[in-house]
């Protein structure tokens, strides 16, 4: 007799290229201010969203990084994993176009060992290639489209497993008896957040049910510094051009008219929760005045009635005004900052989309430094709109006279970073680059699956500007990045030791990568790989290249307390039954 299936659904998370571990390659500094490695090991939060809902419906799911298995474990046999394990169905996320190499061939050894067992994918680049998928790759056999997919996914599932038709499961994309390809109108598109959720007491007893600790790992070095995030919306009201998840890119992909917010008082709940079993920061994902004041301020009322001692990082899309920020100085005990003004020059800011200018950046950092704030993070780009190399070094000057200004406060961190290693597909710039002053180098899926094979980042690039070639925005980046390196040092914002090790890595791989550049002149292909194969340092060193070049990890993280997790409340909820947090708290009527 066959066995049925005890797990509904495995999600699982690929790397972003499946070889990692064997091919030699410098994926560059393209993740030095986010959490993961190069390998974006980093799984879509909408994978908690995913697996609480789903379960909430009477169906069994498991998370499975196998990023994360990879890149902890050298010898992790992916295919041991993935032939023990016999679902009803297995989901891979294709949500960053970065993972599209890997998403596919993990779907590949999936179809391999389980023929008979669906694969569907999802996720933002799923959904923006979606028919092109099901055409070329007959081993994914569903795409399940939009930015909300909880609702369609029990469907589908509950369709796969009793059979019927997916005709009316909205936003799917399938195959049909006659292998044709059918759309399903992208119908399924919740206007708020409040029947979904991210809740972290959920994926705790997951962890628990499964044993799996890695399986759920967020990013490499979660459990030493265990950073969680809230989600105020889905979508955005903002045009930043570059941007795969504005305003018109969600309109134009995800059926999306407006953006979907949490109710404030579950989004301050989501944070209490949080703050019961862990004490590290919590990172509140979209700008909380975007939906207008009187969402943030409700928001801020709520956390008033019971101050979390987490540290708290506010991102803002635009700078918010002093009333603001006081609100929050009286509301959140420890508040941090994040804003993104890309550039200095006003000029590359406005072309990129950013509606501000430096003196109303300027008139925030102060009144944040007045208020309180205990760190103010500043993000800036390279391979922006109108951006030329003169103009990124120039960026590292500016970030120099902030610096000088706010001295005192020692507690302001410039990060500059990449555009890299795709500009997003679906975004303007990618749907109309001559436009914008683009050259686009990778349309088609299989062309960003083929480059992410290439050897180092500057041929991962799937663009060009007319400002800009590959070659300068990796070697402005690098540049700016050792420049930055060396002025936080100055300004004491990391130590002499850290600046050091930065500055090796970084001519490392600089030296690397020029190396690879001579290499890849070679016109004979074979002889061209076995330059590459025999690299000096081989593919460790290549891996240490890739990593922290412009700028160490560490330097990201906001303060935390020395016992990050509260073992006592941890187990006690691991040990109770729990009502999801999917309701307005009756104690709080509505705003
Ligand atoms: C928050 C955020 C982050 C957080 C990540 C939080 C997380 N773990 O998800 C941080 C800051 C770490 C981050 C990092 C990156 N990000 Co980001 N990020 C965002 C942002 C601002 C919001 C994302 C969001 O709202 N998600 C909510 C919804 C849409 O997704 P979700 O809940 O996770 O998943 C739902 C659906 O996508 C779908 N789904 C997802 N996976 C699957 C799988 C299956 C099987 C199914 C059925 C459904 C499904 O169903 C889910 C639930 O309904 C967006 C911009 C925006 N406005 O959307 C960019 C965005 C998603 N990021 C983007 C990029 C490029 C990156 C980076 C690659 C940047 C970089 N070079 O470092 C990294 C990748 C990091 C990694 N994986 O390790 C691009 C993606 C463009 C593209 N199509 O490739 C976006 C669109 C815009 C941007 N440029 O920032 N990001
Ligand atoms: S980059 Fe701009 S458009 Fe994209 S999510 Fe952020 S604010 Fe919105």
């Amino acid at each position: 007799m066959m066995k049925m299936p005890s797990i509904d659904l495995i999600l699982l998370h690929p790397p972003t290229l499946y070889d990692f571990r064997k091919r030699p390659g410098i994926h560059g500094p393209i993740s030095d201010v986010v959490p993961s490695t190069p390998i974006f090991e980093m799984y879509p939060i909408g994978f908690a969203s995913l697996s609480e809902y789903l379960e909430r419906h009477g169906l069994k799911v498991r998370i499975i990084n196998v990023a994360m298995k990879m890149l902890k474990d050298e010898q992790f046999d992916v295919e041991r994993l993935i032939r023990k394990n016999n679902p009803v169905a297995f989901g891979i996320d294709l949500h960053w176009m970065a993972h599209v190499q890997g998403a596919l061939a993990l779907a590949e050894i999936v179809k391999r060992f389980h023929p008979n067992v669906p694969v569907i994918l999802g996720g933002l680049s799923a959904t923006y290639y979606h028919e092109e998928i099901l055409r070329q790759y007959p081993f994914i056999d569903l795409v399940l489209r939009g930015d909300s997919t909880e609702k369609p996914l029990v469907q589908l599932l509950q369709t796969i497993k009793k059979g019927g038709d997916f005709k009316n499961i909205p936003n799917l994309t399938y195959r049909d008896g006659g292998n044709r390809i059918q759309v399903n109108p992208l119908t399924y598109v919740p206007e708020n957040l409040d029947e979904i959720t991210i809740d972290y007491r959920h994926i705790m007893k997951k962890v628990v049910r499964y044993l799996d600790p890695t399986g759920y790992q967020p990013f490499i070095d979660w459990y030493a510094y265990p950073v969680t995030a809230v989600f105020t919306c889905r979508g955005c009201i903002y045009a930043c051009k570059t941007c795969g998840g504005s305003a018109q890119t969600f309109r134009t992909m995800a059926n999306r008219k407006k953006p979907a917010y949490r109710n404030p008082k579950l989004l301050a709940q989501d944070i209490f929760n949080i703050s019961d079993h862990l004490n590290a920061p919590v990172m509140i994902i979209g700008d909380i005045f975007q939906p207008g004041e009187e969402y943030g301020f409700a928001f801020l009322e709520e956390m008033k009635r019971r101050p979390v001692a987490n540290h708290i990082a506010f991102e803002f899309f635009v700078p918010p005004s002093r009333a603001q920020l006081e609100g929050i100085a009286e509301s959140i005990p420890n508040f941090n900052i994040e804003i993104s003004p890309e550039s200095h020059d006003e000029e590359v800011r406005r072309a990129f989309g950013r509606p501000y200018n430096n003196e109303s950046l300027e008139r925030m950092l102060k009144d944040a430094v007045d208020l309180g704030s205990k760190r103010i993070d500043l993000f800036f780009m390279t391979g922006l709109p109108k951006q030329t190399y003169s103009s990124v070094l120039e960026t590292v000057d500016y970030c120099r006279s902030l610096l000088e200004r706010f001295r005192p406060y020692g507690k302001l961190f410039p990060f500059i970073s990449p555009l890299a290693p795709f500009l997003d597909p679906g975004s303007a710039v990618f749907e109309a680059p001559e436009k914008y002053g683009y050259r686009l180098l990778c349309r088609t899926v299989e062309q960003h699956r083929q480059a992410l094979l290439a050897p180092s980042w500057k041929y991962i690039l799937n663009y060009e500007t007319e400002w800009m070639n590959r070659d300068e925005i990796v070697y402005s980046t690098y540049e700016a990045g050792k420049r930055l390196n060396r002025l936080k040092a100055e300004f004491g914002l990391i130590d002499p030791k850290t600046a050091g090790s930065v500055e090796i890595r970084l001519e490392g791989a600089v030296g690397m990568m020029k190396e690879i550049d001579r290499i890849m002149t070679i016109p004979n292909a074979v002889e061209r790989e076995a330059a590459l194969e025999s690299l000096s340092g081989g593919r460790l060193a290549l891996q240490h290249y890739s990593m922290s070049t412009i700028c160490e990890k560490k330097e990201l993280e906001w303060p935390t307390r020395f016992i990050r997790m509260n073992f006592f409340k941890i187990l006690k909820t691991l040990l109770a039954r729990r009502k999801p947090n999917v309701s307005i708290p009756s104690s709080t009527a509505s705003p």
